[in-house]
């Protein structure tokens, strides 16, 4: 593909929303063509199946349920917007991708890895993303940052354990797979991690375009 696919990914409230569209601007002011987009989401199907993974009525949802609703929203993203970007040539800037179901349905809902390794296959084949950005932060921090916005989710109402394991699956991963994470601290003033952030991403357009 001709295209770039960077994944942005953390625990609730880490702060990728917000810098998302700073990197989106980075890559702008670089000459990039982007694709901003997001997971659960990022199609009319994706987004309504969002509404329902996301929705508190349905606290009682079974996990493998869960996790085929997650795979079923990424199919049709990969199909309907991540690959045709891709192939024309676009990069696509996507806020959270399958690690994120490592993290949650795997860690924090205890699925077997080996079972979402297969929906994986299934759905993507050997497609992984080219770099992953792992906002990491506390996740008393991450969850007093997002408490502070109302409504709960389905997934903001979880305890902190279930949040505690899921950024143990992203710390794991980022071992395992070293060559495509970057890990950033995002307990750090946002000018901070923004100047990080403009760093990853300039080394890694002069590795990809020299
Ligand atoms: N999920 C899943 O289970 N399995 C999957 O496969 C996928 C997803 C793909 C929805 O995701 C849920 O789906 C998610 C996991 C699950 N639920 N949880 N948890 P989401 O990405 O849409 O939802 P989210 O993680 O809840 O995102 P968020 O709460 O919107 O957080 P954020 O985007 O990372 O944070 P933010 O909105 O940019 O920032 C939060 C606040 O902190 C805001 O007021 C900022 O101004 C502030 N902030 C940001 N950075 C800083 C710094 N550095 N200092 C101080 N304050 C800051």
């Amino acid at each position: 593909m001709k295209g770039k696919f960077i994944t942005v990914e953390g625990i609730e409230g880490v702060g990728k929303s917000t810098n998302i569209e700073f990197i989106h601007q980075q890559l702008l002011a670089a000459g990039k063509d982007v694709v901003v987009t997001r997971e659960p989401g990022g199609t009319p199907l994706g987004e309504a199946i969002r509404g329902l993974l996301l929705d508190p009525a349905y606290t009682g949802m079974d996990s493998t349920c869960e996790l085929q609703l997650m795979f079923a929203a990424r199919a049709q993203h990969l199909a309907q917007v991540i690959w045709p970007a891709l192939d024309r040539g676009q990069w696509v800037l996507c806020d959270r991708f399958t690690d994120a179901t490592y993290a949650y349905q795997g860690g924090g809902r205890g699925i077997d890895t080996g079972i979402i390794a297969r929906l994986e296959d299934l759905v993507q084949g050997d497609f992984r993303p080219d770099m992953t950005l792992l906002l990491d932060v506390p996740v008393e921090v991450g969850l007093s940052r997002a408490g502070k916005r109302g409504e709960l989710d389905r997934f903001e109402q979880e305890q902190v354990e279930f949040f505690e394991r899921g950024r143990q699956a992203y710390l794991d991963m980022a071992q395992t797979y070293h060559g495509r994470y970057r890990i950033i601290d995002a307990s750090r003033p946002l000018t901070e991690v923004q100047s990080q952030l403009q760093s990853l991403i300039s080394l890694f357009m002069h590795d990809y375009t020299g």
